[in-house]
């Protein structure tokens, strides 16, 4: 059994102080030079934010929203100097397998995806999500409960998602992180050796699950919802660095909800000013047509079982639906559990302590414990 608590210590730092001390130093002045000597306060506050989590487990409030407006006025460079220290801290240990349902066979093939992701924030697998799993999860979706989301964002019911759903005004029902959890095989797609391999080759650091999202996306014809993520939007997620796995478990064409991203749009410095100058808000389809050519937007139509990954500081938005239903199940995986996901309303959203049972398919041969750290065995 696995509790989820508000428990979220970083490794034990056993590198030479000296050694940590430099690498500081150095992080400070990258920060310096890259902020134009500008913003010496954000940069305590996250860097003084960072040492208090690694002691503590909690995040400040104030490194939080720092570690905002520092993305902004670096237009992201801020998240990758960070990076590089937690790598500097946590660095890869061990090779794992890549056998899985990915099927990556060796490390030439790794390579190539990684790169992919680097260089256009996303790839499409060939693979697709084996037919009993979808099965699974289509038959865990049809009969657990879920939270019913209007247009608005307010909750107007939790129950099983019923086929009138629509006509009573609910545009997204998402699943609770326990249920989800629970899932047997929800638990092999986390635990899967080649999700994982993508996972801590992308992150350069043993990666930690931060959440598994799993819900219901309705029609609105073609009207976005906030709270549903249809509008444009860069995520500032847990950590600095993170991957989205999106798992389709509905056949999804252009009407129907398709993930919808701006190639290249996550790598620091291609964001315009203009827009990062609304802190962070949801962009208008107009303005993001204004900055990026037509073909660099991509929209992911495809048939259930379908994987993509995704580096969600890209500019993007599931796109408002005018037809059917769109179910996906999203593992995150970050570089630190540092601070809380923002909502648009920069606040974080409190963390929920649950018990879940989790039971580990595997032979044991990879430890779990720092990518389940988020979860307590008990
Ligand atoms: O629904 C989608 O395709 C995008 C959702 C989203 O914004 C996210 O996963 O961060
Ligand atoms: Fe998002």
């Amino acid at each position: 059994m696995v509790r989820i608590v508000n428990n979220f210590h970083e490794q034990s730092l056993n590198l030479r102080p000296e050694d940590y001390r430099r690498k500081l130093i150095e992080l400070f002045h990258r920060y310096l030079d890259a902020t134009g000597g500008q913003l010496k306060n954000e940069i305590l506050l996250v860097i003084n934010g960072f040492l208090d989590f690694l002691q503590s487990g909690v995040t400040p409030e104030s490194a939080n929203l720092a570690r905002l407006r520092l993305y902004a006025a670096t237009s992201g460079l801020s998240a990758e100097i960070v990076s590089e220290f937690i790598s500097f801290l946590n660095p890869l240990k061990k090779q794992y397998d890549f056998a899985g349902i990915l099927k990556l066979e060796d490390n030439t093939n790794i390579e190539r995806v990684v790169e992919v992701i680097r260089t256009s924030g996303y790839y499409l697998f060939n693979e697709k999500l084996p037919d009993e799993w979808c099965q699974d999860l289509i038959n865990f979706a049809e009969r657990t409960p879920s939270h019913h989301d209007n247009m608005l964002g307010q909750k107007v019911g939790h129950s099983i998602l019923h086929t009138d759903s629509e006509l009573l005004g609910v545009v997204k029902s998402a699943y609770s992180e326990q249920d989800i959890i629970n899932n047997q095989t929800i638990q092999r797609i986390i635990l899967d050796p080649s999700i994982i391999s993508i996972a801590r080759r992308y992150l350069n650091t043993e990666p930690v699950l931060s959440g598994v999202d799993m819900w219901w996306s309705l029609k609105t014809n073609g009207i976005p919802s906030d709270d549903a993520a249809q509008t444009f939007h860069w995520d500032l997620d847990t950590g600095f660095k993170w991957v989205k796995f999106f798992f389709y478990l509905t056949d999804v064409t252009e009407d129907s909800g398709p993930h919808t991203f701006v190639k290249g749009s996550h790598i620091w410095g291609t964001k315009p000013q203009e827009l990062l100058n609304r802190g962070y808000a949801r962009i208008p389809d107009e303005d993001i047509y204004r900055f990026y050519p037509a073909e660099d937007v991509v929209s992911i139509c495809a048939p259930v079982g379908t994987i993509m990954v995704g580096d969600t500081r890209y500019y993007h938005k599931g796109k408002p639906l005018r037809e059917g239903k769109r179910l996906l199940l999203q593992p995150v995986f970050t570089n630190s559990l540092f601070s809380n996901a923002l909502d648009s309303q920069y606040t974080s959203p409190p963390r929920i302590p649950m018990e879940v049972k989790i039971d580990l398919p595997g032979d044991g041969s990879f430890d779990v414990s720092k990518l389940l750290k988020k979860y307590t065995l008990i």
